[in-house]
């Protein structure tokens, strides 16, 4: 039998069979185990948003201010910002020591425009700042404004001792005070005399700096004042140079010391003692590469005779003045003996108008006079005993010799019948006068002084006269 054959007999059996099947019990087999259950259903669908929750609470802070730096010894505007504040009328501002608040406007709840004047002498540096509105907590703004000093040194200087100077270069930071040619700055070294200013440009200014005999030592702050539309700019940079101690060598009037300067260019410092009630002389000789000026007793620069060959002044009551040997030379290392003497002390009495009225004086001496009013001529009449003679006018404590004072002398010698032997307009430099014999016989002298009359008849001003004999 064929395959297909067959299947149709098995078919044909089957069929009746089954149909009987479901009928009768007989034909039915037992019930089957459950069914694994199914797998899990997809997620659902996301639910729709609720309701809108209450409004949030931003912690108020400080969040910027603008400019974070600023320069001392100068009024600036600052804007101050922030976020959940509620800046009003009752907001104060504290930026700290030495800086003025002079005006809070409130620009928003969140923003201060603050007037401010940080004052020369503030501590640079980062800072905080405080804000605070009516009893709430202050807010503040750490560590991130900054005061920064508008001024610097080109280089940082050596050591400067007492009774010296140095040269520095001064920088300006601040673009809106730039210094001027015009109106240089007053330049100082802590409360000692003032500086020397020897050329200025818009950013930079030369100086040199004293450091006084008896200036403080240690770091010391330099100061500079310039003028700026009604007022003036005040910069200062703290510790910019250092002053080194130094005793002055002691010297007695009348005493010569013979020394040699320094190479690097350093000076001598002597502490002059004189009797009180006499003038202090102190001469270099003719074509010494030095220079000598006298302080008083303060030690000041601001107080010294112009630097020269020779120099004189009143003992002051201590009895010491201070006297300064300096190289002229640039080179350094010149070798110098220094002459000291104590000169009588003169004070001129009016009427002195002509030779019949000439003041006596006893030479060597230090006289104080002055050229009263127009036409004023001083008479001064002297035994010489023979030798070198030399007769200045100088300074004052007050007048300093043209062009940088109103001094401004004309001197004659004349021998004893009133001729001329000698006549001077300008001596040493300035408008101040001398003259002088490296020999002259003994005899009576006699020396008028009258204001300079070519250039200045009319002049009046305080003068001293030095006679000064060997
Ligand atoms: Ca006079
Ligand atoms: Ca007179």
């Amino acid at each position: 039998m064929s395959a297909e054959a067959y299947d149709r007999v098995v078919r044909a059996w089957l069929f009746p069979l089954c149909v009987i099947a479901m009928w009768g019990p007989a034909c039915a087999g037992p019930e089957g185990p459950p069914g694994e259950e199914g797998q899990r259903g997809a997620q659902g669908l996301q639910g729709i948003p609720g309701p809108a929750g209450p409004a949030g609470q931003v912690p108020a802070a400080i969040s910027a201010v603008q400019p974070l730096s600023v320069f001392a010894g100068r009024v600036v505007s600052v804007l101050i910002s922030g976020t959940g504040t509620q800046f009003d009328q009752t907001t104060v501002v504290d930026f700290g020591a030495d800086i003025d608040v002079d005006s809070v406007v409130v620009a928003s709840p969140a923003a201060l425009s603050v007037s401010l004047f940080v004052r020369p002498t503030a501590a640079l540096g980062p800072r905080d700042i405080l804000v605070q509105t009516g009893e709430d907590d202050p807010l503040t703004f750490a560590g991130a404004f900054t005061l920064a000093a508008p001024v610097s040194l080109l280089a940082d200087p050596p050591e400067v001792p007492q009774g010296s100077h140095v040269d520095v270069t001064v920088v300006m930071h601040d673009p809106d005070t730039p210094f001027s040619a015009l109106s240089p700055p007053t330049v100082g070294l802590g409360a000692g005399s003032l500086g020397e200013v020897l050329a200025v440009s818009a950013q930079t200014v030369d100086v040199r700096l004293y450091a006084d005999v008896l200036a403080a030592t240690g770091p010391v702050a330099l100061s500079l004042s310039a003028p700026l539309g009604d007022g003036t700019s005040e910069s200062l940079l703290p510790e910019a140079v250092t002053i080194a101690p130094r005793v002055p060598t002691e010297l007695t009037a009348g005493v010569p010391v013979s020394a040699t300067l320094p190479a690097d260019g350093g000076n001598h410092v002597y502490a002059l003692s004189a009797p009180v009630g006499t003038a202090v002389h102190a001469a270099l000789p003719a074509g010494t590469g030095a220079s000598v000026r006298l302080l008083d007793d303060s030690g000041r620069f601001d107080t010294a005779t112009p630097a020269g060959l020779t120099a004189s002044r009143p003992t002051p009551d201590t009895g010491t003045v201070y006297a300064v040997v300096e190289d002229t030379t640039g080179l350094g290392g010149p070798a110098y003996t220094l002459n000291t003497a104590a000169l009588n002390l003169v004070a001129e009495q009016e009427p002195n108008n002509d030779l019949g009225s000439a003041q006596v004086i006893t030479g060597p001496a230090l006289l104080t006079g002055a050229i009263d009013a127009a036409g004023d001529g001083d008479f001064f009449s002297l035994n010489h005993a023979g030798g070198a003679l030399t007769v200045s006018t100088l300074a004052t404590d007050d007048e300093a010799c043209g062009p940088d004072g109103p001094i401004d002398t004309y001197i004659e010698l004349l021998d004893e019948q009133g001729t001329p032997i000698a006549t001077n307009e300008d001596a040493g430099g300035n408008w101040c006068s001398s003259v002088m014999f490296p020999s002259l016989e003994a005899g009576t002298y006699v020396v008028w002084v009258v204001a300079s009359p070519t250039y200045c008849p009319a002049c009046a001003f305080g003068y001293r006269l030095s006679v000064i004999s060997e």
